[in-house]
């Protein structure tokens, strides 16, 4: 069979302000460049579990409604594999459809999938549900028998040590200035608004170092000195894959990105590793530093108890060399118009390096979501295009929607500014090199 690996890629804003003035703020032009251009790792994934006697390729849409795609679309396939996000889901519905009128099988999987089976499952000829490489083998097998199920899911965490090496063959290597690799799945937390792979799945699982090695050699192939984007929801809760993870990719001489939480500070020696082998920055969820977060995190409120030490831990990690991006999430139920100004003092204080500025979303299969709409303040359900983390989707408690965007728009042009970004920059090479003269 002729197969299709379909990803949508690109970054997306609904808010027409937000478009033109928002996007146009140095920091999130910056941030939208460097991220817009990563691969979908899950479609490069299912395509090495592809058995050779078929014919694949790897296709990138950027949008679905562009002219070229209307007027031919990517093909001539037999089966088209298409991957999803909430906020493209419209646009993957839309390109099925033009499939199928085509003749091609659509398979549909992914995130959204999973989070909405029912509504997806009338825009494919099949859907997986979860994770996707116990069943793409088996969706491949019925499509040659021609016994096409409805839907396949994946009830069993899918054991790591078994995940093979993507094909980023398939990729343009030059077109990218970073590509991920996955070293863990889930998150041990369950904060109430997270739509990641927690959603597929909700063990925390490791991939052992050996696997994550196949995949970097395999990209130093290709890209012999890569930027490499850990594609986790959380990649050092476990401490002890952590640090072995550490150890394995000193020497490698690479650079990297990853998400994970707050409580690596808590740990050293594991800083000291992480500078040794490359890290050139750290993400972390920080989503407000004084309230907010109580009641965020479901199983044991462990957010909340982080924030007291948050200036703390981000001097010990930046002094190790390490940048960290902090992440706040505005609209939060505790939100007032004066948490914006709140938020900006402690961005001030803390000398983060980079800062992501995100309004609270509801994704669907959320417990937000549920939340909201038994609450009646989502404000067009079903609505997904808007799942952004930009858009305003819901009646926040305590503000109106125009004042939390505006708050949005406010915030960011003082954070993303040119000459506060400049500052960020220097006050961390300065903080670095006197913690270097004090270690020495
Ligand atoms: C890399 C990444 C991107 C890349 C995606 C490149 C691409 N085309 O796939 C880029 C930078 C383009 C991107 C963009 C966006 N992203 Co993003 N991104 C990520 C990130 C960091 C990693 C995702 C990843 O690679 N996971 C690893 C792979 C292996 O997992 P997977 O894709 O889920 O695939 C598995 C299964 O889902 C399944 N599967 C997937 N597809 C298919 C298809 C078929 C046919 C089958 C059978 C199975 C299957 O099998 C795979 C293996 O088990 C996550 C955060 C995170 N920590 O996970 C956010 C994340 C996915 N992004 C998110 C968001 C919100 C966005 C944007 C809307 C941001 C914006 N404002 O523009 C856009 C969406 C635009 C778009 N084009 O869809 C949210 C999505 C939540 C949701 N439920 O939709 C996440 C979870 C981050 C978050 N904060 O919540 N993103």
């Amino acid at each position: 069979m002729k197969i299709g690996f379909l990803a949508l890629s690109g970054v997306r804003v609904v808010d027409p302000v937000l478009q033109t003035v928002g996007l146009n703020l140095p920091g999130f032009v910056e941030r939208s460049k460097v991220i817009a251009s990563l691969p979908s790792l899950g479609l490069l994934t299912l395509a090495a579990l592809t058995p050779d006697e078929h014919e694949i390729s790897y296709v990138e849409v950027p949008d679905v409604d562009t002219p070229e795609i209307l007027a031919r679309l990517p093909g001539p396939f037999d089966v088209v594999a298409i991957s999803s996000f909430t906020a493209m889901i419209k646009e993957a519905y839309r390109l099925a459809a033009r499939y199928r009128a085509a003749g091609t099988k659509v398979i549909l999987g992914g995130l959204h999938v999973t989070l909405c089976p029912d509504e997806a499952a009338a825009h494919a000829d099949a859907i997986v549900i979860g994770e996707g490489e116990p069943a793409w083998p088996r969706v491949l097998a019925d499509l040659a028998a021609g016994r096409l199920q409805a839907r396949y899911s994946s009830a069993a965490p899918y054991n790591l040590a078994e995940a093979p090496v993507p094909r980023f063959d398939l990729l343009e290597i030059a077109k990218y200035n970073r590509l991920t690799i996955q070293t863990a799945r889930g998150c041990p937390w369950n904060c109430e608004f997270c739509a990641a792979s927690v959603r597929l799945n909700p063990r925390y699982r490791t991939k052992p170092i050996a696997n994550i090695l196949a995949e970097l050699h395999r990209i130093k192939e290709l890209w012999p000195a890569p930027f490499i984007e850990f594609a986790d929801d959380n990649t050092f809760a476990d401490k002890r894959h952590g640090h072995a993870l550490a150890d394995a990719l000193t020497g490698e001489h690479i650079r990297w990105f990853t998400e994970t939480d707050i409580s690596i500070a808590d740990d050293p020696a594991l800083l000291r590793k992480l500078q040794k082998s490359g890290c050139a920055q750290i993400l972390i969820g920080l989503e407000d530093p004084e309230d907010g977060t109580d009641g965020m995190e479901l199983r044991s409120n462990w957010k909340a108890r982080q924030r007291s030490h948050y200036l703390e831990a981000i001097r010990r990690i930046q002094e190790h060399g390490i940048t960290v991006n902090g992440c706040f999430v505005l609209g939060l139920d505790t939100h007032t118009e004066a948490s914006f100004d709140r938020i900006w003092d402690f961005i001030q204080k803390s000398e983060l390096y980079e800062i992501q500025l995100t309004i609270l979303t509801p994704f669907p299969g959320t417990p937000l979501y549920d939340r909201l709409s038994r609450e009646g303040r989502l404000l067009d359900p079903g609505g997904w295009e808007k799942c952004t983390l930009f858009d305003v989707m819901f009646q926040p408690r305590h503000l109106t929607v125009d004042t939390l965007r505006r708050g949005l728009l406010d915030l960011a042009s003082k954070v993303y500014s040119a000459e506060f970004t400049e500052h960020r920059r220097r006050q961390f090479i300065r903080r670095k090199l006197a913690a270097d003269r004090r270690a020495a």
